[in-house]
């Protein structure tokens, strides 16, 4: 069987670059992106800071002020977040990064996985021309840098992303993910975390390599079976995780602004009798079932308020989707005040055409990371 060769892009220092971008000035400067909690001036952390203020150890999830202090003595700039624009601008980078994979899977704002193996025949130096090519497209069309993993299996190449940062591109072969990963330090596995890795060096475990010598019985008794399994797996470098192309949506929804503010069920069941049928439409065509219903109302004093009711069966019949609407409005209704402004009604959860295999990151769950 010919090898997968599986890609993974991530954006370097991704919202600090994107306002590098924005204003090319405070590029020599270190770029501090914060989410200021609005309590006292500087209260708030860091959301990521640019490798110029990594250098004076800034990080991601520090305290703001504490972010000032390291920088006191240099011209640096503190930015708020914009996640608006960098959601923008991921959308476009992730539809340019899609026309380079056979399947591709979006994880988080700023990375996704690209399934090559078709286009590159299973070369791991045709993948690495790709990647190269995709990198400079990138940088061409977006102006931004990536970093760029490449591995027989989306652990490795996460894993391979990591170790040449900023602008990396890291290639492991099938033959070199066990030479790759023994020297690594044990939390550079996914679902390794702080207490994890504590408990991993008690046990003298340091390295991936050292995991993958520690019996596999003793580490299913530690961790349980399914953690065990996958950590046992993945100091290995053996992951059989597909990249999944995502639904092409995860919900449905419709809003619509009512007549007037009201509060009467009737009035507000006709309009949304009306939204359940355009969900319902939608759902029809998509092809898809759904387990959950929900239902939302924008109240007059503009708070919103949001019910839902999950099935254990998925349905896609518009009668369920009438009924339950009416039943959720008529509880919401009984459990505030105010009058409605505007409704919505959503359907999520939905069910899978073909049940996949229970996969690797099915476990990370019971772990932090
Ligand atoms: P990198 O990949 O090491 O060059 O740096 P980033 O900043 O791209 O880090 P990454 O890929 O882990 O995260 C992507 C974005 O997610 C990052 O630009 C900002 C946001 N982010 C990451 N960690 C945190 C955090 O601890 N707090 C907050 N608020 N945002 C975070
Ligand atoms: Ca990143
Ligand atoms: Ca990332």
């Amino acid at each position: 069987m010919q090898p997968r060769v599986i890609i993974l892009v991530d954006f370097d220092y991704f919202f600090a670059q994107i306002e590098e971008r924005k204003n090319p000035y405070i590029k020599d400067k270190p770029v501090v992106v914060c989410v200021y909690s609005g309590r006292s001036q500087d209260s708030g952390a860091v959301s990521t800071a640019n490798y110029i203020a990594r250098k004076y150890g800034v990080k991601s999830g520090m305290p703001i002020a504490l972010a000032k202090s390291k920088l006191e003595s240099v011209d640096a700039a503190f930015l708020p977040v914009d996640y608006e624009f960098y959601e923008e601008v991921s959308e476009k980078t992730m539809t340019i990064l899609r026309g380079y994979a056979d399947r591709f899977e979006q994880v988080g704002i700023d990375e996704a996985y690209l399934d090559v193996s078709q286009r590159v025949g299973g070369s791991f130096e045709q993948a690495a021309e790709l990647a190269q090519r995709t990198k400079n497209d990138i940088q061409t069309r977006c102006e931004l840098t990536c970093s760029i993993g490449i591995g027989p299996n989306k652990l490795v190449a996460k894993i391979a992303a990591d170790a040449q940062k900023p602008d990396g591109l890291t290639v492991v072969k099938p033959d070199q993910v066990e030479s790759f990963l023994v020297p690594l330090p044990v939390d550079r596995l996914i679902g390794v975390g702080v207490k994890t890795k504590e408990k991993m060096e008690a046990m003298g475990i340091r390295t991936i390599g050292d995991l993958a010598k520690y019996d596999a019985r003793r580490l299913i008794e530690i961790f349980g079976r399914k953690l065990g399994t996958y950590f046992h797996n993945a100091s290995m470098g053996i992951d059989d995780e597909p990249v999944q192309e995502r639904g092409e949506a995860e919900s449905i929804s419709r809003i619509a602004t009512l007549k007037e503010d009201t509060r009467d069920l009737n009035a507000i069941l006709d309009r949304t009798d009306r939204l359940c049928e355009e969900v319902h439409e939608d759902v029809r065509q998509k092809g898809v079932s759904f387990k959950s219903i929900g239902i939302i109302a924008v109240l007059t004093d503009m708070s919103v308020r949001s019910r839902s009711k999950t099935y254990e069966n998925p349905a896609n019949e518009l009668e369920t989707l009438r009924r339950t609407a009416g039943e959720l409005f008529e509880k919401l209704l009984n459990e505030s005040e105010l009058k409605l402004r505007r409704v919505g009604i959503k359907v999520s959860n939905f069910a899978k055409e073909q049940k996949t295999q229970k996969q690797i990151t099915s476990f990370l769950g019971d772990s932090e990371s």
